[in-house]
């Protein structure tokens, strides 16, 4: 489907117009449930009143937007590639695949990569059900690719540090236009274009927020855009637990979307049923927890790379038991060659405790100083490469051993800053 794709439509951006009668109504209804005004920019002066956003933050919103818009009008007809962590979540699909759509106008066009795999029943769900148009580009993809065709590249939902195909991305000098995220900062980006909001509890909010300024006027009888905002909608709830850690602005947004989405669509995507492997992760996950100070911490030894989501699915289950507050689920992730990692998940439900913080302590960085993980409000995870130790694990009982070291160090790393006080070295 084609939209507004000519130089000329892209030009004539519905930010800098006057809004159409139609909008003007949709305009006065966010009035209405909006008290207070923020004080937008004045570069523009008409043609914007009473489009926003109603509720705090939407100034940054805006001028975000405007922000966006200017570098996309800067960079008309290339050709980007939008990367995505390599185990993408539908907040991390949806934001792309409405970039994809927002950029469109602009004769932009944009492949949506990532190099693992998509694990979860739901992310394969959502992205059958939608026809959502993101590939996979493993190691030998990326060979057969021809990087010098693409004029940069866009990160969303991630900042790099999640992503395997970010080491060819800069050999291949491609620049980075944008990043679009809601992680704690992890670096200076040398983007164009950076919005990284910590406080936002979804990527998928910041999206709709640019759709809600106008960078792209959703249509309920484009069938395209109907799947959007269905993705939109489902990354806002995957990433706020069902909303129910969502604040003003993602409610906000749901609103918004709820004109669009179709409900049906949804509850197809969330009815996906989960593998008898990722049961069977689970199950470990139950059998082998220990739970101290409410934290509760389970190794569930080796799995798949196809299986890798069923880890956090574990650590979500673990931490609905009563006296558990944290959860924390990792095991060894391998792929079809050789190549092994410890991935680990945590998920918490207590406000004191920062994801992100926690992880970097717990684990430290490399020694290039990349820190192993990072988070968001209320999960975080983290990936530490096995190196030498990766693979030959023909002998059972050398890869019982392997992981018993893994287990037991990840374990002592853990339970540091669960238990402070206990110091090992102490004899009795
Ligand atoms: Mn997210």
């Amino acid at each position: 489907m084609q939209l507004n794709s000519s130089l000329k439509q892209s030009e004539s951006f519905p930010l800098t117009t006057e809004p159409s009668p139609e909008l003007a109504d949709i305009d006065k209804e966010a009035v209405e449930v909006s008290l207070t005004k923020p004080s937008l920019p004045s570069s523009n002066g008409g043609g914007r009143n009473g489009k926003y956003l109603g509720q705090r933050g939407n100034s940054v919103a805006f001028q975000k937007s405007e922000e966006l818009q200017k570098t996309l009008l800067a960079h008309r007809h290339e050709r980007h590639l939008v990367i995505l962590q390599d185990f993408p979540d539908p907040d991390a699909l949806s934001c792309a695949w409405t970039y994809q759509l927002i950029v469109q106008q602009y004769d932009i066009k944009c492949e949506i990569i990532y190099a693992g795999t998509l694990s979860h029943q739901e992310n394969i769900a959502l992205v059958k059900l939608t026809g959502l148009p993101a590939q996979r580009w493993t190691s030998q993809v990326l060979k057969s690719k021809d990087l010098s065709s693409y004029q940069g590249c866009i990160l969303i939902d991630n900042q790099g540090t999640t992503s395997q195909l970010m080491t060819a991305i800069e050999q291949a000098g491609i620049p980075i236009i944008a990043v679009i995220d809601h992680h704690t900062l992890q670096a200076e980006h040398k983007s164009e274009f950076v919005d990284v909001r910590p406080d936002v509890r979804a990527t998928s909010t910041i999206f709709t927020q640019y759709l809600q300024s106008g960078l792209l006027a959703l249509d309920s009888s484009i069938s395209q855009h109907v799947k959007c905002a269905t993705a939109l909608m489902h990354g806002l709830r995957s990433d706020t637990n069902r909303l129910m850690q969502a604040q003003e602005e993602d409610f906000m947004a749901a609103a918004y979307l709820s004109r669009f989405y179709d409900a049906q669509l949804l509850n197809a995507i969330l009815q996906a049923n989960r593998s008898k492997r990722v049961m069977d992760v689970i199950e470990r996950s139950l059998k082998n927890r220990i739970v101290q100070n409410n934290f509760s911490i389970a190794g569930v030894g080796y799995l798949r790379y196809e299986d890798r989501d069923a880890i956090p699915q574990a650590a979500d289950f673990l931490v609905t038991e009563e006296n558990v507050h944290t959860a924390v689920v990792f095991g060894i992730v391998h792929d079809e060659d050789e190549l092994e990692v410890v991935i680990g998940s945590l998920r918490t439900a207590k406000l004191t405790l920062d994801p992100d913080e926690f992880i970097k302590e717990a684990f430290g960085q490399d020694n290039t100083g990349r820190f192993f993980g990072g988070g968001r409000t209320g999960a975080g995870g983290f990936e530490i490469p096995m190196g030498f130790l990766s693979g030959s694990n023909d002998n059972s009982a050398y890869a019982k051993i392997k992981w018993e070291v893994y287990d037991s160090q990840i374990k002592q790393k853990l339970l540091k800053l669960v238990n402070p006080k206990d110091d090992p070295i102490q004899s009795e």
